[in-house]
């Protein structure tokens, strides 16, 4: 793969997000991959209540009342733009090019090739994929499964996009043919959210509604960069800020979107100054929010600023917890956090002045070791201040991929629990598995030890979004069978298995039409709202199949002939011909989806039940909130190093590249950057615009990471702290190094050191 980036340009970073440049931008970006005709008629449609879900982001729609006639925003329709395109990757193209030329592509030139228009397999030592048809396709599956020793001898992975009703699909079948092998994506992402919040509060769902934003006195963003992963959250919050709430951001980075917001649906954001959203804002020290939170508890504590109330009726565990944080050090809170006791001080006033905070956050506080405790540290926060079950109030973990909530809700996970299993055997009429299965990093250490052999995912790219790119890679080489459920061409169909299937589906802005008649499918955003998502545009090919048509023919094929199995006695045409269908068994199976159907018909859907939120019950294992106590652990950061955290820019998707630019960031035509500030930069003798090697220091094995080629951007970091972009760093973050209680990949607190390179790139 070529590295080389010979315009890459580097400025100042701005100082707000969005604007009328990024409604120009967008359009511009939508009417070269759709035209104009197609551009109107999909963007018009995003977000409506007869439309369909936008799937760049969880964030959740306004009631109808308040949405505005283009209730997107930048990225979203960026997203839509990439689906919607009208380039095609189809037969010919395979015949064209060998996986091995393929290879030698970047993420952003195979995702720019167009939507995959029809099955498509490599055989044991193939050089290209050829055409197949679909009973072909999924008989080969099912041979495969069905020679397997052991149904834990397949994965079966889920990326967060899938709709409702193909997650219900698609974990009947993994657990009908006898395995919880249902690793997803979830597990590199908010799994620390949900093991805190599980144990915490007894769900692992945010307790706040839309509206609880705008009455918020409060909100607090801890690693999170709304700009662009979330923009329509920038909405929320100038509502918020209009009716006199304050803003407390916690970020390495000054993020633009943090900063300023020129709302392009009002005048004054198109011709005035903006809203200035951020009122503080604390430039932490990457993985020092533990550290941060627990200083935050000790001062509400000393100031006795303490719902003592909330605190006696619905939590326990506060006595322990209030001895340890007494016992602060704050000569070690300084270190960790990198701030001053006096920002700290401010922050905490902040929370104490408040009577309703929202604590808002994302993969900045999900994806270090010890993330579980910092959340828990967090929650503890909250329930000091009384800050669950009231209006303005809440914990908000705010989710990635548009329908991720929504997959975990339907029984995609590995653990699932007791009691929806046994609702899935009543209404099924077999006995699913109990023992847990593979997450995502468990999936990859099988694979690359021989206990699986088949590897199958509804969406996503795994191998460039898993951690330790080349181990992953090598695992996934010695699968049997590798099959990608996918609308566009990515790097798992390269690095894939002796046998390899592509199965090219259809997307969310694209029909649905099934033997009985057109169909929608329902999604849960970050809120727990339930609403139907209906695509309007032709499928990119008419040999497209819906996922959930996919799912069942692969169940038909894999139950075929095997009578008296409980998988052969589930009516999957029944279930394909009207996704109403599926949505009646879940009525039975997955509490809260009573009469289904006809509130998720209704204008804004319908939210699901959360008992903290609605009532202030806690169904955790004692019946109350729960209180966590535990040390600081910091990272310890050899010398010469520096803490990596890899993140997205204002142009892709995670592993989605739609084009070459952080704006926000003053990034223009590159990717290959590491953020490092001013400080290191002269203490690691190094200079601004030199180009160094990414190596990454792993005491668990002795293998080399590194990923070539970073040219060194001078920025406003904080001492000790680095920046580069995922999934281009993925190769340095080690398998190895997890989350202690979620086993999700340290994605932020990566430790690497910078070599400068012998040569410039740019000279040859
Ligand atoms: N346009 C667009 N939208 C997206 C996505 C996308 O790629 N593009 N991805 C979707 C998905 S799956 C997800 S999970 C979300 C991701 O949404 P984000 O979590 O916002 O995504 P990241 O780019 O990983 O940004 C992490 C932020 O946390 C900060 N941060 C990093 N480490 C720390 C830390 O130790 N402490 C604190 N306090 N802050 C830290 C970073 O500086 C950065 O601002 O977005 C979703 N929406
Ligand atoms: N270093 C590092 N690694 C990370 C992260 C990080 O911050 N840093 N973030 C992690 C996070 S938060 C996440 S969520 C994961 C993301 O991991 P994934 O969800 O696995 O990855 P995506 O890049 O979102 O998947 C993109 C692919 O999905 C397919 N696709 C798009 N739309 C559809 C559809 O409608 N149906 C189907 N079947 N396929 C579709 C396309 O083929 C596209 O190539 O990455 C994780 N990895
Ligand atoms: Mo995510």
């Amino acid at each position: 793969m070529g590295h080389d980036e010979p315009d890459l340009e580097v400025g100042p970073p701005q100082d707000h997000a969005a604007g009328t440049r990024a409604v120009a931008i967008s359009l511009q970006q939508a009417v070269k991959q759709m035209g104009p005709t197609r551009t109107a008629r999909t963007l018009s449609r995003l977000n409506q209540v007869d439309g369909f879900d936008c799937m760049s982001c969880a964030w959740p729609d306004p009631d109808p009342e308040h949405r505005h006639t283009a209730e997107f925003c930048e990225n979203g329709a960026k997203a839509v733009a990439e689906e919607a395109t009208l380039k095609r990757v189809g037969p010919k193209f395979f015949a064209r090019h060998s996986i091995g030329e393929l290879e030698e592509h970047d993420e952003f030139w195979l995702g720019k090739q167009g939507r995959i228009t029809h099955p498509m397999v490599k055989r044991p030592g193939g050089t290209h994929y050829e055409p197949i048809s679909w009973d072909d396709a999924f008989a080969l599956v099912a041979e495969h499964l069905n020679a397997l020793d052991s149904p834990d001898e397949a994965v079966f992975y889920t990326s967060g996009r899938a709709s409702n009703e193909a997650a219900f699909a698609y974990q009947l079948f993994v657990r009908a043919f006898g395995t919880n092998n249902l690793p997803d994506c979830s597990n590199m992402c908010h799994e620390s959210t949900g093991v805190a919040l599980g144990d915490a509060i007894g769900i692992g769902k945010g307790s706040v509604h839309l509206t609880d934003l705008y009455a918020a006195e409060l909100i607090v963003i801890a690693g999170q960069n709304p700009g662009t992963n979330h923009p329509r959250m920038l909405t929320a919050l100038e509502i918020a800020k209009k009716r006199g709430a304050r803003i407390l951001t916690i970020n390495p980075l000054r993020e633009a979107g943090s900063t300023n917001f020129r709302n392009p649906q009002t005048p004054r954001g198109v011709i005035g100054h903006g809203t200035d959203l951020t009122d503080v804002h604390l430039p932490i020290k990457l993985n020092g929010d533990h550290a941060l939170f627990r200083a935050i508890g000790h001062l509400l504590v000393e100031w006795d600023a303490i719902d003592h109330e909330f605190v006696a009726a619905y939590t326990d565990g506060f006595d322990e917890w209030r001895r340890e944080v007494a016992a602060l050090d704050w000569a070690q809170v300084e270190e960790l956090t990198g701030l001053s006791r006096d920002q700290v001080t401010e922050a905490a006033r902040m929370i104490a002045d408040s009577k309703a905070t929202v604590y808002c956050w994302a993969m900045g506080l999900t994806q270090h070791r010890n993330s579980v405790a910092t959340l828990r540290e967090v929650v503890n926060v909250a329930l000091t201040r009384g800050d669950i079950g009231k209006p303005g109030a809440g914990l908000c973990p705010v989710r990635g991929h548009s329908n991720v909530q929504g997959d975990r809700t339907m029984g995609i996970w590995e653990k699932p629990p007791p009691a929806f299993l046994d609702a899935l055997a009543a209404e099924f009429d077999f006995e699913p598995p109990r023992a847990h299965g593979f997450d995502t990093v468990e999936a990859i250490e099988a694979l690359a030890d021989g206990r699986a052999k088949v590897f199958i995912a509804l969406g996503g790219n795994f191998v460039q979004a898993a951690p330790d790119t080349l181990v992953t890679r090598e695992a996934m080489g010695r699968a049997e069978l590798t099959v990608q459920v996918s609308t566009k061409l990515n790097r798992s169909h390269l690095s894939c298995g002796r046998t390899a299937l592509i199965l090219p589906t259809i997307g969310r802005t694209e029909t649905d039409a099934q033997a009985g008649g057109p169909q929608f499918v329902t999604v849960e955003d970050s809120m727990s709202a339930v609403h139907a998502s209906r695509g309007r545009l032709a499928p990119a090919s008419p040999e497209l199949r819906s996922e959930v048509a996919i799912v069942t023919g692969l169940a038909e094929a894999t139950f075929r002939g095997r009578d008296g199995h409980g998988g052969a006695r589930i009516d999957w045409a029944g279930l394909r011909a009207d996704y109403a269908v599926i949505r009646d068994h879940i009525t039975r199976v997955v509490p809260g989806f009573e009469a289904f159907e006809e509130r998720v018909q209704t204008k804004a859907g319908f939210t699901l039940p959360h008992p903290p939120r609605d009532g202030r019950v806690f169904p955790t294992i004692t019946g109350k909130a729960r209180f966590a106590a535990g040390p600081l652990v910091g990272l310890d950061v050899p010398d010469g190093h520096l803490v990596l955290q890899t993140l997205r820019s204002h142009d892709q998707f995670n592993t989605t590249i739609y084009g070459l630019d952080d704006r926000y960031r003053g990034i223009k035509n590159g990717r290959r950057v590491v953020f490092v500030s001013r400080q290191d930069i002269e203490r690691l003798g190094l200079t601004d615009g030199q180009y160094v090697d990414l190596v990454a220091t792993w005491d668990g094995d002795d293998r080399e990471r590194r990923a070539d080629s970073f040219r060194v951007v001078e920025y406003a970091t904080p001492v000790g702290s680095a920046a580069a972009y995922y999934p281009e760093t993925n190769p340095l973050v080690p398998l190895g190094s997890r989350a202690v209680g979620s086993n999700t990949p340290t994605s932020k607190s990566v430790l690497v050191r910078l070599v400068p390179r012998a040569e410039d790139p740019m000279s040859n």
